[in-house]
């Protein structure tokens, strides 16, 4: 049911080096036409490591791992693409739909298809507001049950930190820093939120991921939680006067469910004059990269 690509199945088949990447970011995360030239060059950065990059959509109700060209322009451009988390899978693939996929759905295609790292940009979590909308990211369930390495810049700062983390702790999902003992926020390098567990290496890294196998406990993932350069992040007292307007926007406006994440991305974007774009572009950027040196030293192990 799965259609991988001739590459990527190569590549897992042997061994090799390979990186999932998720395209809702690519149709409801960054504005058109910057999504198109950024999911490409997502692809050659993996590749400029030596790795394989899997862009995971669904097309026509058909789930593909690893895209071509023009199925990556068809995520970023086309209309009505809609944004699928994991319980829409089937649903999408019932009714032909086409859509890109989140993060808990990317997980579960990737792991199907045998792939074990995953870059993107932030997880989602629990919501500001939880104890009243009871919104808290599919992400977060999938991620406590499949075997999978996350490298993200924390979770997006648009949410409750402090509790996305404690659910992740209940889950059992493992998260460590990566070369720092702050959780990162997403556009800022510091979420202000700690973290147990420091690795500094891509070995490290993949030891950690060669004992949850032996270990062959609960299937959870491996959370990387990679700081944006500090140099990249955006202004720390900016940042926190457009997401209080940006979640007053997203109250006046009624806006729920789904919809809740892509607004406020868009919100910031609009009203930072573009600075949280380049943020969150290169916190995943160098999600990425690191993606790919995590998949080569596991690779070599
Ligand atoms: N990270 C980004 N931009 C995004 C997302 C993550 O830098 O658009 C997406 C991911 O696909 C994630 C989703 O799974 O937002 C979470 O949405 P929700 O809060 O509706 O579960
Ligand atoms: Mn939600």
């Amino acid at each position: 049911m799965l259609r991988v690509s001739d590459e990527i199945r190569d590549a897992v088949g042997a061994g090799r080096p390979v990186v999932a990447l998720e395209s809702t970011i690519i149709a409801h995360g960054l504005p058109r036409p910057r999504n198109l030239r950024v999911a490409l060059e997502l692809e050659d950065v993996v590749r400029d490591e030596g790795a394989v990059p899997a862009t995971i959509a669904v097309l026509d109700g058909h789930p593909h791992v690893g895209l071509d060209k023009a199925q990556v322009e068809r995520i970023a451009n086309e209309d009505g693409v809609r944004k699928l988390s994991q319980r829409d899978l089937p649903l999408a693939m019932a009714t032909g739909a086409s859509g890109a996929t989140t993060v808990s759905a990317t997980a579960l295609l990737a792991a199907r298809a045998g792939i074990r790292v995953f870059a993107t940009g932030g997880l989602g979590g629990v919501h500001r507001g939880w104890t009243r909308t009871q919104d808290e990211s599919a992400d977060l369930g999938l991620l406590a049950r499949t075997r999978i390495t996350v490298v993200c810049a924390g979770v997006k700062s648009i949410l409750d930190v402090p509790a996305t983390l404690q659910r992740l702790e209940t889950l059992g999902v493992a998260v460590a820093g990566y070369g720092t003992d702050r959780f990162p926020g997403f556009y800022l390098a510091d979420s202000g939120e700690p973290v147990d567990w420091t690795l500094r290496t891509p070995e490290e890294v993949a030891r950690v991921m060669r004992a949850q196998d032996d270990l062959a406990a609960q299937e959870s993932a491996l959370i990387v939680a990679n700081p944006v350069p500090e140099e990249s992040q955006l202004d720390p007292a900016l940042h926190a006067r457009v997401l209080e307007s940006g979640l007053r926007a997203c109250a006046e406006e009624g806006v729920s469910g789904q919809g809740v994440t892509p607004f406020l991305l868009d919100h910031l974007v609009r009203h930072t004059d573009g600075a949280s774009l380049e943020a969150n572009l290169a916190a995943v950027r160098g999600n990425v990269r690191l993606a790919a040196r995590i998949a080569a030293a596991r690779a070599q192990m």
